[in-house]
């Protein structure tokens, strides 16, 4: 009786080796299935946003923490004064000599190493010493970030981030005074606007460009600024409006913070789906926060917000 039970079981077991290597052919025989099979791993992504003050290339980098992505879900990383949770966090993800590939407009671009760690107001942030070619290391610098991530679920073979054309440019500004109009700027202050940002993307890698804006134009009896951050796509030889991120605090103390401006982070596919997901960041009252956009059923969706810090 027992040896025929371990024969059956051996038999199962044997089966089920054969059954699992079926699926995981299935798996890896195509490029969705490899990206999957990585996204639905274990390992959580770790996105951390990566940004250089000095203006002779980016030797080292400060490293922001903005997600953490596991099969498909955006959790924050923040952990406020919850100092236990912060050393696991650092033990996991930010230990020295730590290894992240950096990625920019959509691409892998080098390497960052952690050297360092150190805790913000509310949160955790790191210095990386960098591996890239120079014109990678030349591009982020001051308002232009790029990203970091632990694994790659799906990069584009090339940086698809560049400055607009002006034709680019003038159809991104009508659509956004079109937009100010509508929440009810008048023409004195439109004729005031100011284009904060404005970065043409390739987030689908359909060859066919869209642009990512932030904008402001101040109100008109106090002067406080309205911002706007949009995602427009391309329709034919124009564009329209994919996502619009409407702010005003008309109120002097936010004013010192800028409260509500949105600025462009960078772009990453993060779950493996063909279209990258569209990180900013955007600041509160005396805190800033990372917002995330994702194209689902053909709309682009604000996903996510967190990460950033408070003080
Ligand atoms: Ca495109
Ligand atoms: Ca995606």
């Amino acid at each position: 009786m027992k040896i025929q039970k371990i024969v059956k079981s051996s038999r199962a077991g044997l089966v089920l080796v054969m059954l699992g290597t079926f699926v995981c052919f299935l798996l890896f025989s195509t490029d969705r299935g490899r990206a999957l099979a990585r996204t639905q791993g274990e390992r959580a992504m770790l996105v951390l946003a990566v940004s250089n003050d000095s203006p002779s290339g980016m030797a080292e980098a400060q490293l922001d923490p903005v997600v953490i992505v596991e099969q498909g879900r955006f959790t924050d990383p923040r952990m406020n004064d919850d100092e236990q949770a912060q050393n696991r966090f650092v033990q996991k993800y930010l230990q020295a000599g730590a290894k992240y590939y950096l990625t920019f407009g959509g691409a892998s671009v080098g390497t960052i190493a952690i050297k360092s760690s150190n805790r913000g107001c509310n949160a955790i942030n790191a210095i990386g010493s960098v591996q890239a070619d120079a014109a990678a290391r030349g591009r982020i610098h001051g308002q232009i970030k790029g990203l970091a991530v632990n694994y790659i679920a799906r990069a584009s073979a090339n940086v698809t981030r560049r400055t607009p054309t002006p034709a680019e440019r003038t159809a991104a500004i009508n659509i956004a005074k079109t937009t100010f109009q509508q929440h009810g700027a008048v023409a004195e202050s439109l004729a005031k606007l100011d284009v904060i940002n404005l970065t043409a993307i390739d987030a689908d890698g359909d060859g066919r460009s869209e642009l990512i804006g932030s904008f402001s134009v101040p109100f008109r009896t106090t002067g406080i600024k309205r911002y706007l951050f949009l995602i427009l796509e391309p329709e034919g030889a124009n564009f329209k409006t994919g996502l619009a991120n409407y702010q005003f605090y008309n109120n002097q103390e936010t004013e010192t913070y800028e409260s509500g401006k949105e600025l462009l982070v960078d772009y990453l596919d993060m779950n493996g789906d063909g279209v990258a997901e569209i990180v900013s960041i955007i600041n509160g009252y005396d805190a800033y926060g990372y917002n995330i956009y994702q194209k689902k059923n053909g709309q682009w969706k604000s996903v996510y917000s967190g990460g950033g810090d408070a003080c």
